[in-house]
């Protein structure tokens, strides 16, 4: 079974987060910010002060029985090896180049077929259900995988709270667009904004979730800050990263992959090894650092609880 009850963090996964913690202190040092965090003064997401947060401790955590009991890959991994195009294409480009968005304030626009738009600030979106450690695996549609301790919330707490109407039939997640803050969006690499969608009943899906921190703190820019999406038996392009508007609409939603290239990715984009993507293998996958594979696992792993979503659908044809 890949979902057991959640595991504590291991001692030495927390010898690595600190180790990369003091030397980002000493970065960082001299920053009036920082030297307010470290005498204790209000949470610094409070602040609308950017590199000052993130890193900040988020407070009453719930460990959700819906995590995997694999081992963690560290901090380091998760926060300097990204995929995230608006700040270039190489892994290591998102580490050294988000720092110039800024994640407060914030807002998300909830619009389109819901009896109660709004426009959120993203400190009352993260007051909307109470925060939950998520252990989750995420496979990236190159093939490679990681083992990832989200905080966030299910996406169905919000999608409650908006009351979809009959006419909601899927739902539309759109990154920000600004090029002074994404460098990468002066390229034409993909459509900007980068834009993700879920049907309905994939997006009310328990697994689903909107994440604000990993590691028990308020997300680094380069995963998605200040709010991302994820879903852990799709593959990671579907995770979209600070989201800035989700509209409920009728119909399904033009996601910037497909757009880029529709020969190679469909809207489901559901892991499944036994259909390979056009250019490589999808049936193994190489789980970061290690450099031995692994047999990739239908719906991630998760298809005890979500095959039945996809139940009378030919899944080589709905890719
Ligand atoms: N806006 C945006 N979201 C994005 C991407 C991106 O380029 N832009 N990359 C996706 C891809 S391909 C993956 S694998 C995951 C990576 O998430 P991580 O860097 O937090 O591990 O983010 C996804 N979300
Ligand atoms: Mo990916």
């Amino acid at each position: 079974m890949l979902i057991r009850n959640a595991p504590d963090i291991k001692s030495s996964e927390i010898t690595d987060k600190s180790l990369y913690l003091s030397r980002r202190k000493f970065l960082l040092a001299g920053s009036a910010s920082l030297a307010s965090l470290a005498a204790g003064a209000a949470p610094a997401w409070l602040s609308g002060v950017d590199e000052a947060y993130a890193g900040t401790k988020l407070p009453g955590v719930q460990k959700s029985r819906l995590s995997t009991g694999e081992p963690l890959n560290s901090f380091k991994d998760i926060t300097t090896y990204n995929n995230f195009y608006e700040f270039g294409t190489d892994k290591d480009d998102p580490a050294q180049y988000a720092k110039t968005l800024v994640t407060r304030p914030w807002t998300v626009a909830v619009e389109g077929e819901v009896k109660r738009p709004k426009i959120y600030g993203i400190d009352e979106l993260m007051k909307l259900s109470p925060l939950e450690e998520r252990i989750y695996r995420l496979r990236c549609v190159e093939a490679w995988s990681m083992v990832i301790p989200w905080v966030g919330f299910p996406l169905s707490a919000l999608i409650k709270r908006v009351e979809p109407t009959s006419k909601a039939k899927y739902v539309e997640f759109l990154t920000l667009h600004d090029p002074k803050q994404m460098p990468g969006q002066r390229r034409g690499v993909l459509e900007w904004p980068y834009v993700e969608g879920l049907r309905m009943d994939e997006a009310a899906h328990p697994l689903a979730i909107l994440a604000v921190g990993l590691y028990g703190e308020v997300l680094p820019n380069q995963n998605g800050a200040p709010l991302r999406l994820v879903v852990p038996w799709k593959y990671g392009f579907k995770s979209i990263k600070s989201i800035v508007k989700i509209r409920f609409v009728e119909n399904q939603p033009a996601t910037s992959w497909m757009k880029a290239n529709p020969s190679e990715y469909g809207f489901y984009s559901n892991v499944n090894p036994d259909v390979d993507h056009p250019r490589w293998s999808q049936a193994r996958e190489r789980r970061i650092p290690e450099f031995t594979k692994r047999k990739t696992l239908m719906f991630n792993g998760y298809g005890d609880q979500v095959a039945q979503l996809y139940s009378g659908m030919d899944l080589r044809k709905y890719i």
